[in-house]
């Protein structure tokens, strides 16, 4: 999709860091704003899968031989390895612009009582502890400069609590109010947050909800129209491609047809 010159303009020579870019929403991500700065971009593509980040270096380069990619492999949850990391990058792409906070997942539907005590953490590690920890280590670079955009993934989890998914949404809530808390710190800046909240998007995001049972991660989507990681990444571009005075503080965003963590319409 073009977003138009303006936003071309506004993304030139942007570095910007996604986390869980191996896949789903942060790889799409990736490719939206290599296609909306017509690869005039610096991207910093972390995950723990390097090899796809591989692949996806590749895929873009060849498509835009003027963009500049840095790989890592990542795993935010290990929160120590944030601040090392962030100090190795290379000079050319040290000096961050946008962080897009996209790495997280859901682990099970299990009742309270039931959850597994390594889902508990995983989730806790990765959505929350992760995203907080990069955020803080990050900020530094946007506080030196009073510039910079942060783009936290939420999801309709964070608003609309459901049985089965208490340590999820526990955990999209926490992402959501600490996203609120520091906007409010840095009202003074030109530093901008974003909040993006998905409802259902048919990413690898089931699969690893149900821990590889395909069949049940089908039909989470059965019978409707989804959104798809593209659709979400077109939303996160939009926002970071706004003017400097703009910043588009939270978005929800439904398929046409979902309503609500369940309120959804199926043709079955
Ligand atoms: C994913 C949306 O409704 O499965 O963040 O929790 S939901």
């Amino acid at each position: 999709m073009s977003y138009g010159p303006k936003a071309a303009e506004r993304l030139a020579n942007k570095i910007i860091l996604i986390t869980g870019a191996s896949a789903g929403i942060g790889e799409a991500t990736a490719k939206e704003f290599a296609a909306a700065a017509d690869g005039n971009v610096k991207l910093i593509l972390t995950a723990r899968r390097e090899d796809k980040l591989d692949e996806l270096s590749q895929e873009l380069k060849k498509t835009y031989p003027n963009i500049q990619i840095y790989t890592v492999g990542l795993d935010v949850s290990k929160t120590e390895t944030i601040a090392p990391f962030l100090d190795s990058l290379p000079e050319d792409f040290a000096d961050i612009d946008v962080l897009i906070n996209n790495a997280g997942k859901a682990m099970g539907l299990d009742k309270v009582g039931e959850i597994l005590d390594e889902d508990i953490n995983a989730m806790f590690q990765t959505n929350v502890l992760g995203l907080i920890a990069m955020t803080q280590h990050v900020l530094k670079i946007f506080k030196k400069k009073n510039s910079g955009d942060i783009v936290n993934l939420g999801s309709i989890a964070g608003r609309d609590p459901y049985p089965g998914g208490s340590i999820y949404c526990a955990t999209k809530s926490a992402v959501k109010f600490f996203s609120h808390s520091l906007r409010k710190e840095l009202i003074d800046t030109k530093i901008r947050v974003f909040e993006v909240d998905p409802g259902n998007v048919e990413t690898e995001f089931s699969n690893v909800r149900f821990k590889g049972d395909l069949e049940r991660a089908k039909k989470v989507y059965e019978g409707t129209e989804p959104l798809y990681a593209p659709d979400i990444a077109e939303i996160i571009v939009f926002g970071c491609s706004r003017k400097q005075n703009t910043v588009i503080a939270e978005t929800l965003v439904f398929s046409t047809n979902q309503a609500g963590p369940f309120h959804i319409h199926r043709n079955t």
